[in-house]
């Protein structure tokens, strides 16, 4: 087993609470780097996510390359499509995304990826990705063309979930978009992680560190943080 999934199963063994921070390659000013790096630094992050549903930077490979030369935590692709793949990166999550039935976010783009990773020293984490309805229209809904499941239906969201465990994903993301109005629901993280036993990823709108705190007690392994940090970089402040 390749590396960073092996940290993050020994992470939930140990009760470890993982954070990543989600950077939009799109957002990033290359000339503030610095004070990025350093921010992140200072913050609790144990993994830095890059991409974001449509990126239209063509500076993936230089910010992942920064990264990597400045930072020692691991750089974890989280692309919208096949063309956000860099090989610089540490890994990457291979994201289906179950709660939709649009064929190309099921399966298509991950034939299309296949040359590129085949070539690629990536860590591949075949991750179920859920879209939770957070209250409005979010930019994933917009360019999967998939509807997110109502937040109410938290046994539609188990049995989607447990489905993609019996498929042989490694993780499972609940996703309330990114700076989603209504967090992922608290029961709802609690009822997928009883109902699961491997590792759950929830992010989407979470701008407190009392909201990351509640999604850590109900049961997710890792929270990610993308547009609290990119509105302020004094975000972690709190240590
Ligand atoms: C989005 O879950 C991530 O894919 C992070 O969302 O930008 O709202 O933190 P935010």
């Amino acid at each position: 087993m390749k590396k960073i999934y092996k940290e993050i199963l020994l992470a939930k063994a140990q009760n470890r609470k993982l954070l990543a921070i989600l950077l939009d390659p799109d957002k990033i000013e290359i000339n503030q780097f610095s004070d990025l790096v350093e921010k992140i630094k200072e913050s609790p992050a144990t993994h830095i996510l890059v991409g974001g549903s449509i990126v239209e930077s063509d500076k993936i490979d230089e910010l992942v390359l920064l990264l990597k030369e400045k930072l020692s935590l691991p750089v974890i692709l989280f692309p919208g499509d096949p063309s956000q793949i860099s090989l610089h990166a540490d890994g990457i999550l291979f994201l289906s995304l179950l709660s939709g039935r649009n064929p190309d976010y099921l399966i298509e783009h991950h034939v299309n990826a296949v040359p590129i990773l085949k070539e690629s020293n990536l860590e591949v984490i075949s991750t179920g990705y859920l879209l939770i309805e957070s209250g409005s229209q979010t930019a994933v809904e917009r360019v999967s063309q998939t509807k997110p499941i109502n937040r109410n239906n938290i046994e539609l969201v188990c049995q989607t979930a447990k489905a993609g465990e019996y498929l042989g994903n490694k993780l499972i993301y609940l996703e309330g978009g990114s700076g989603a109005q209504l967090v992922v629901p608290l029961e709802m993280i609690n009822a997928v992680s009883n109902e699961i036993s491997i590792p759950v990823i929830v992010g989407g709108g979470i701008r407190s560190h009392q909201a990351i705190q509640e999604a850590f007690v109900s049961g997710a392994d890792m929270v990610v943080i993308g547009t609290a940090f990119e509105n302020d970089s004094n975000f972690f402040n709190f240590r």
